[in-house]
């Protein structure tokens, strides 16, 4: 049977970076991803990058394109009550953040790691781990069967790694509010992000490229894409991001989807030689735009702890890889649900939907006046330093 010190599922951002990160640290290993190498490098979902993930980037010599397409900003907005908040996070904490596509990440780190020579295989779909409880766990997939050192589950929410860790002591909670999504062929009506709590609750206005942006507005949860039209999206937003003397540009909308709220954690990221990175243990609600600098963060723990391990005999990064993990987590989940919290509506019949509406103002009130508050948002979304260094 053939070996990889490190079996990789899924080709996402933490697949691709713990991958590229042993690969140059001459520690071999297979990525295996259940679809099309096309499908990864189309696929739509997060766009914004922390500062602690550009870092990395360019310490790795993999932010070429990024540095050269993506955006740099310096600050972000709020909106409510026809009022606008700019929160200057390159003044308040001394640090940038990048909009970059996530497909674009994915897309350059599938070129680094092919050029250097790294073994990937596209369109697997029949992935399996077996021999959980051994000290070479096996990954069986298109037919053949590999052992491994090492096995990373970086295949998402719904991959197979969850599973095979056995029950799981988790935490689950669905919100009571929903994202509809749209990118639309239209530039950008703003040079930085929009974050707006209108009458229908959150209007969101992100940045793409010079030619393309995304939107979101908040929906019910369990909506159907079905129930929103075009039209209906654009007047949505329209409504909720309006501001006197400010208009927003329309355009075709390119795709449109339902993005469901959930927050999600498990309670250990490891079982002998299998360990979960990414979303496959744990979402938090997008609004914070944390998923994938969260799952980047796990591979380069995870990295650290593999080269410590293989290198000096030092078991101590692995029994700690959970709690340095989740710790972040945490943190994070925390300041997504302050986030969401601040600026959604509950649905209308909701008995304490105006209550929660005050609330959200009163805090909104509070960060427009207080530079105190304003740096706790500011530390918190631009990102932490990683635990590791990598
Ligand atoms: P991914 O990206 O889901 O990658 C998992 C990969 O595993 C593959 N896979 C399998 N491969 C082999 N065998 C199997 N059985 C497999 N099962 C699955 C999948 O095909 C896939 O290629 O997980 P990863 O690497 O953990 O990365 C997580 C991020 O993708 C996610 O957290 C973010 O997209 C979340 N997110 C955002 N994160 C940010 O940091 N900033 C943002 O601005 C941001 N905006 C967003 C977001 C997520 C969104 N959606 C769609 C939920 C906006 C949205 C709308």
């Amino acid at each position: 049977m053939r070996h990889s010190t490190v079996g990789i599922i899924g080709a996402g951002p933490a697949g691709l970076v713990l991958g590229n990160l042993l690969l140059g640290a001459g520690i071999d290993c297979v990525i295996i991803e259940r679809q099309s190498r096309e499908y990864c490098q189309k696929r739509v979902r997060a766009g914004l990058l922390e500062e602690p993930t550009v870092s990395l980037f360019r310490r790795q010599g993999w932010a070429d394109r990024l540095l050269a397409q993506g955006l740099e900003h310096n600050g972000t907005e709020l909106r409510y009550l026809g009022r606008r908040i700019r929160l200057d996070y390159g003044q308040l904490v001394g640090r940038t953040m990048h909009v970059y596509p996530q497909q674009e990440v994915v897309t350059d780190l599938i070129e680094i790691f092919l050029a250097k020579g790294g073994e990937l295989h596209f369109e697997v779909d029949d992935a399996a781990i077996y021999g959980v409880d051994c000290d070479r766990p096996t990954l069986r997939f298109a037919g053949q069967e590999r052992s491994c050192d090492f096995v990373a589950g970086c295949d998402g929410f719904f991959g197979i790694s969850r599973p095979a860790l056995g029950p799981v002591d988790a935490w689950d909670r669905h919100h009571e509010f929903g994202w509809v999504a749209m990118l639309a062929a239209v530039g950008p009506s703003t040079d930085e992000i929009v974050y707006a709590l209108g009458p229908d609750g959150f209007a969101g206005h992100m940045l793409r490229s010079s030619t393309v942006s995304r939107f979101y507005v908040q929906c019910p949860p369990g909506d159907v894409i079905e129930s929103w039209s075009d039209d209906r999206i654009w007047s949505a937003l329209q409504n909720g991001l309006a501001s006197p003397g400010w208009t927003l540009a329309e355009g075709p909308v390119i795709e449109k989807s339902i993005v469901d709220m959930r927050s999600y954690v498990v309670a250990d990221m490891r079982r002998n030689r299998l360990f979960l990175a990414g979303d496959s243990a744990h979402i938090v609600p997008p609004v914070g735009a944390k998923g994938m600098n969260l799952a980047i963060v796990d591979a380069c723990v995870l990295f650290d702890a593999v080269r410590r391990f293989l290198s000096l005999g030092d078991e101590t990064g692995l029994d700690a890889y959970s709690s340095t993990c989740l710790e972040r987590v945490w943190r994070i989940q925390d300041f997504s649900m302050w986030m969401a919290w601040m600026l959604h509506t509950l649905p209308e019949a909701h008995p304490d939907r105006s209550y929660s509406l005050a609330r959200s103002h009163a805090q909104l009130r509070y960060l427009e006046r207080s530079r105190a508050y304003q740096t706790q948002f500011a530390e918190n979304y631009v990102g932490f330093p990683m635990p590791v260094t990598v």
